[in-house]
């Protein structure tokens, strides 16, 4: 590692870690899938086919990585089964970073936003609040002047859950009691953040409604109230999606971005799941990128997503 790598050991250990279930599972597919081959043919390409798609990668994406494989295969003529994880490690790490986005590297604030605002969104229990307190950390470590809004003013104890969050962190947080409007929190949230020269502000949202159409039509007149603060605000919407649901967080996204508008994805709880293998599918489906990624309930266990880090912790040795 060069001094440009800001990859550090703890990072990698909390990646490697987070993604060992994953990694085991895929693994112990793929020596069954190799068994009793030395070459890679028609019958071990169908088993990969198999042991992609029941790791939660995603029919589009697994036809793709074994589209790729088949072409190379036939290219060298001759690959070892021996080199197969090699291979599908390279040729995974190809296709996210050559058909969409760049690595993100998190959310950049800009200085000509103040406050830069992120709206959080997403369904109840996939770890809103929860990557709100972890991306507040982080950007108070580089010297943030931070601002939450606790716009989830429908589930009892998700106000106080905010507050946990924000005195853990050393953040203000702006409030009101449940069952308050919450484009009204997010209006309140914006100007106090915007009076004292905020950086960035969070603003945290309901993942239960009534029902759907409930839900999108708050978030869009959260917005539009937000928009009255600051014009071009929010700057940010993040979506979260929780990984340990597999193909179903997949289904999410597609629903979500389809109902409103998201401009960043993080997919959370990607410790204790073998389901890990949903952020390539998510990562290569969507233009929206995956920013963040969840690797547990402690407060560093939020990562920026690397395209190639991730297939390396993945497939590595
Ligand atoms: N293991 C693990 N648990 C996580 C992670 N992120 C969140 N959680 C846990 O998931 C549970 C739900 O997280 P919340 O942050 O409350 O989720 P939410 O989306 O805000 O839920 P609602 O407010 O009900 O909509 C909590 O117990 C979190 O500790 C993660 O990356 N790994
Ligand atoms: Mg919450």
């Amino acid at each position: 590692m060069g001094i440009f790598s800001f990859f550090s050991k703890e990072k990698k250990e909390t990646l490697d870690k987070g993604l060992s279930k994953t990694k085991e599972s895929v693994f112990s597919k793929i020596t069954r899938a190799v068994a009793g081959k030395n070459k890679v043919d028609d019958e071990v390409l169908d088993n990969l086919e198999e042991v992609l798609i029941t790791s939660d990668v995603g029919v589009d994406t697994t036809l793709k990585i074994i589209s790729r494989i088949e072409k190379r295969v036939a290219q060298d003529k001759y690959v070892n089964t021996h080199e197969l994880t090699a291979i599908l490690r390279d040729e995974i790490a190809s296709l996210l970073t050559e058909n969409n986005t760049e690595d993100a590297d998190g959310f950049t604030i800009p200085e000509e936003h103040k406050p830069y605002v992120i709206m959080v969104v997403g369904v109840n229990g996939v770890g809103k609040t929860t990557t709100i307190g972890k991306l507040a950390y982080q950007f108070k470590k580089a010297g943030k002047n931070v601002y939450l809004g606790a716009a989830d003013t429908f589930r009892a104890a998700a106000v106080e859950q905010l507050v946990i969050w924000s005195e853990r962190v050393g953040v203000p947080i702006v409030k009101q009691k449940m069952g308050s409007d919450p484009a009204s929190v997010a209006f309140d949230t914006l100007s106090s953040a915007k009076s004292n020269n905020a950086d960035v502000v969070i603003i945290d949202t309901a993942g239960r409604l009534h029902n759907k159409i409930n839900l999108m039509n708050e978030l869009t007149k959260i917005k539009n109230v937000m928009k009255k603060v600051i014009p071009d605000a929010p700057h940010e919407v993040l979506l979260v999606l929780d990984g340990s649901t597999g193909q179903n967080a997949f289904e999410q996204a597609k629903q979500f971005t389809a109902a409103t508008e998201v401009n960043a994805l993080a997919v959370t709880k990607l410790d204790g799941t073998a389901k890990g293998g949903v952020v390539i599918g998510i990562s290569d489906h969507f233009r929206i990128p995956v920013k963040y990624i969840g690797l547990g309930e402690g407060i560093e266990d939020l990562q920026v997503f690397r395209k190639k880090e991730f297939v390396n912790s993945l497939f590595g040795e």
